[in-house]
């Protein structure tokens, strides 16, 4: 689609092949073992070889093998990860980066000065952050708005509108936004949809076959899933999107190390197994948490309380596949209840970050959420007493158990 971002004289092309698509038939858990994966030609290992090198021989200036001159340019470890993630989200391009914010920020260097972008108004709070104290600055202007209400973003777009930026579910109170109503309204005003898909993953929702243009994930969540590595990952099937993304990849060069490329290839091939078992276990603590008389309500996709659960269903293969791992609750009280709570559990863990197998359980207000601002906190519900889990595949009774401690 032509969008005016970036003048397409910045960019040269690539030559980059991808094999993204050649397991596209394949069910998500054959794609996601062998999509981008064949044994090494010279060795046979069945693993993806970590490619552990900043550069490749010339076999005369200009002359190389494949695409591979420079580990920032291309590297085969993360060309094996892209091509598998771009598989998982049904894309046909996958570009990796060192963090998820390193994601979102190749996608708003797209931009220009003069340009605005429709914020979804509960995201990361290091995504607000950057939106408002990073690009804000370079003159790229956000404009907060509720996405649960379809009239709001209509309302929204100015001629300068050339980006939307959503989360689905959001982090940290779980709202949910109608994709494929986005990707309408963005389409009419011609810009580009960006759906951070870092919740619900793309074993439980695939933004793009919903009219997405772009699918971003903080990888350091779910993809890798074991707390070891900080990444970031786009997912796009526009050969234009992916040639100018992949410019911004080049240039900017917030690449990822082989190491953690590597790590992620393994992670992917557990993700269906990985997010049945989180979405059981949260399932069966969002039931026994609503019983509870010391929580005052429980956001959970899975629940039929929460306010889009039919939405939820519709966009999340009908909940087939589970809700994944994150519940947010009010506990009765205040902060004395909540920081009691957060500082007794011992398998959950008082920590930032979710999607790991282990049990992670934090207090937006003050942790990930802190640096939005207090009266945009307040707006959205973000109170002392919201605590929000994220439900690792330890056994539930075990779990239960220490919420139960916890709550007294
Ligand atoms: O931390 P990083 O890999 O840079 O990813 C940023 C990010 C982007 N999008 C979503 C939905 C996220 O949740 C995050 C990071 N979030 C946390 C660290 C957290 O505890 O919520």
């Amino acid at each position: 689609m032509a969008l005016p971002l970036l003048s397409p004289h910045d960019y040269r092309g690539t030559t980059m092949t991808t094999n993204a698509n050649a397991h596209s038939n394949e069910g998500f858990s054959t794609r996601a073992i062998h999509a981008g994966q064949e044994p090494d030609p010279t060795t046979g290992a069945i693993m993806t070889p970590i490619y552990q090198t900043s550069t490749f021989v010339q076999k005369s200036p200009g002359v190389i093998v494949e695409d591979y001159d420079y580990s920032r340019a291309a590297n085969p470890t993360r060309k094996a990860f892209e091509n598998n993630i771009a598989s998982l989200e049904g894309g046909s391009h996958g570009l990796a980066f060192s963090s998820g914010v390193a994601a979102t920020s190749a996608v708003l260097h797209l931009l220009k000065a003069g340009d605005s972008v429709l914020l979804c108004d509960d995201v990361y709070g290091g995504t607000n952050r950057l939106f408002h104290r990073i690009f804000a600055q370079l003159g790229i202007e956000p404009i907060l708005v509720d996405m649960t209400d379809p009239a709001a973003v209509k309302a929204a777009f100015k001629p300068s509108t050339k980006l939307v930026w959503v989360e689905t579910p959001t982090n940290p109170t779980l709202k949910v936004v109608d994709i494929a109503m986005l990707a309408e309204q963005a389409r009419a005003h011609n810009a580009v949809l960006a759906v951070d898909n870092t919740f619900a993953t793309p074993y439980l929702q695939n933004p793009l076959a919903l009219g997405a243009h772009i699918v971003h994930h903080s990888t350091t969540k779910y993809i890798g899933g074991h707390s070891d590595a900080i990444g970031g990952v786009l997912v796009t099937s526009d050969a234009d999107l992916f040639d100018r993304l992949k410019f911004v990849q080049l240039s900017v060069g917030a690449v990822p190390g082989i190491m953690e490329c590597f790590l992620l290839l393994r992670s992917t091939k557990t993700l269906a197994v990985r997010m049945e078992r989180h979405g059981a276990n949260a399932m069966q603590i969002a039931h026994w948490l609503e019983a509870h008389p010391k929580v005052e309500s429980v956001v959970y996709p899975g629940l039929t309380s929460h306010p889009q659960h039919d939405l939820v269903n519709k966009q999340m293969h009908g909940g087939a596949r589970g809700y994944g791992g994150m519940i947010t609750m009010f506990l009765k009280g205040g902060l004395a209840e909540s920081r009691a709570m957060l500082e007794k559990t011992k398998l959950f863990a008082l920590a930032e970050s979710l999607g790991g197998v282990e049990s992670l359980i934090e207090h937006p207000g003050i942790m990930t959420h802190a640096s939005v601002p207090a009266d945009q906190r307040a707006k959205l519900g973000i109170s002392d007493s919201l605590v929000r889990l994220s439900v690792g595949i330890e056994d539930a009774d075990d779990l239960i158990a220490d919420l139960e401690r916890a709550i007294g």
